[in-house]
C-alpha cells in the first residue's frame, strides 16, 4: 500500500529506509579564498531542536565566536512551508531574521534559483555576497574550529587536532551512520525490516560507545574532540525524544549506559554548553512536526527517564 504524503514528509525511499539528502552548499571559509574569514560577515541560521545545527552552536560557543558570528533561531515547529522565524516575545528562544528579513528559512535557499533540495538548518550565510556558504554541519564546525582564531576568545584550542584526525574521522563515520543518522533511520522507516535493521545497528553502536567510554574519558582517548560534540547532541535527545518518538526503546541512556551518561554530564557541565540545550524546542519540534509518525501531535508530559545532566 502506498500512502500519499505531502512532499515535506516523504523521507523514505522505496525500500522503506530513510535517506538523508547530501548537503548542497559546500563552500569553505579560508584565507585567500572566495570566502575569507572575517568578523561580522557570516551569519548562522539554526534550530535549537536540530542535532546537526546544535553542533554548530556548541563550537561557536566554545570558540567564543558569538560576537563576530550572529545567529538567527527558527521556531521549533517545522510545518508545511518548513522552518519559520518568530518574534522572541511570541516564541521563547526563537528570533526574527534580522539579516534578510525572511519569514521562512526556505527564502534564503530560493535566492539560489536552481536549488531543488530540502530547506535544512544549519545554514551559514554570507552577508557580503548574500548567499549560503555552507549547509553541512560537519564542515561548519571545522571552519568555526580553525578559521576564526583571530577573533576567538579561545584561539589555538582545537577540537580536531592533527595528531588525532584519523581516529576522529574513523569514529565519526560509524557514529554518524548508525547513531546520529541511525535514530532517524529507525524513526522514519516505513517498513518493519528497515526499522529493525537500523534500530538493532543503533544499539550495537551504543554498546560499542559504552565500552569505549568505560575505558576512556572521551571518545578519542582523554581528549575532548569534535567526535564528542557530534555524538553529544544526539545523546541529549535520546531519552526525551528518540526513545519514544523514533521507537529506539531497547534501552535508555539513563538506565542502561552509565558511562555514556557520565560522559554526557561531563560535557553538559562544561562552561557554555548547558545554555545551548533547549529541551522545550527539542521536544516540541519532534512531537509536533512529524505528523507522519505522531498524527495527533501529542507531546509527552515528561522528558522520559531523567537524564539529570546537571547532577
Ligand atoms: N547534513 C545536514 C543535515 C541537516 C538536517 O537534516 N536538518 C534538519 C533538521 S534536524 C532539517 O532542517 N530538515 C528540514 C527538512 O528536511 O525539510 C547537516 O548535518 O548539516
Amino acid at each position: 500500500m502506498t500512502t500519499q504524503l505531502p512532499s515535506i514528509l516523504k523521507w523514505a525511499s522505496e525500500d522503506g529506509e530513510f535517506k538523508r539528502q547530501v548537503s548542497s552548499f559546500r563552500n569553505i571559509i579560508k584565507k585567500g579564498s572566495q570566502y575569507p574569514p572575517a568578523a561580522n560577515r557570516y551569519h548562522l541560521y539554526v534550530s535549537l531542536a536540530c542535532p546537526w545545527a546544535h553542533r554548530t552552536l556548541i563550537v561557536r560557543k566554545l570558540k567564543g565566536l558569538e560576537s563576530i558570528i550572529g545567529v538567527s533561531v527558527v521556531h521549533y515547529y517545522m510545518g508545511e512551508n518548513g522552518w519559520k522565524f518568530s518574534d522572541p516575545s511570541v516564541t521563547r528562544g526563537a528570533t526574527l531574521d534580522t539579516v534578510n528579513g525572511a519569514e521562512y528559512l526556505r527564502e534564503l535557499y530560493l535566492k539560489t534559483p536552481e536549488y531543488t533540495g530540502r530547506f535544512t538548518v544549519p545554514v551559514l550565510w554570507d552577508k557580503e555576497t548574500s548567499t549560503i556558504v555552507n549547509n553541512e554541519s560537519s564542515e561548519i564546525i571545522r571552519m568555526f574550529n580553525s578559521e576564526f582564531d583571530e577573533w576567538s576568545s579561545n584561539p589555538g584550542v582545537t577540537y580536531y587536532p592533527d595528531s588525532l584526525k584519523d581516529q576522529i574521522d574513523e569514529i565519526n563515520t560509524w557514529i554518524y551512520d548508525t547513531i546520529n543518522n541511525g535514530v532517524y533511520k529507525s524513526g522514519f522507516a516505513t517498513t518493519q525490516q528497515a526499522y529493525s535493521k537500523n534500530v538493532n545497528q543503533l544499539f550495537v553502536s551504543l554498546d560499542r560507545v559504552e565500552d569505549i567510554l568505560s575505558k576512556n574519558k572521551f571518545l578519542v582517548g582523554n581528549t575532548f574532540t569534535e567526535a564528542d560534540i557530534r555524538l553529544f547532541t544526539t545523546i541529549v535527545r535520546f531519552d526525551p525524544v528518540y526513545h519514544t518518538h523514533f521507537k529506539c526503546n531497547q534501552k535508555t541512556i539513563s538506565d542502561s549506559y552509565p558511562h555514556i551518561l557520565k560522559w554526557a554530564r561531563t560535557i553538559y557541565q562544561m562552561p557554555g554548553i548547558a545554555e545551548t540545550v533547549d529541551m522545550e524546542h527539542i521536544k516540541k519540534h519532534y512531537y509536533l512536526s512529524h505528523k507522519q509518525i505522531n498524527p495527533y501531535q501529542i507531546v509527552p508530559e515528561w522528558n522520559g527517564p531523567d537524564l539529570s545532566l546537571k547532577a
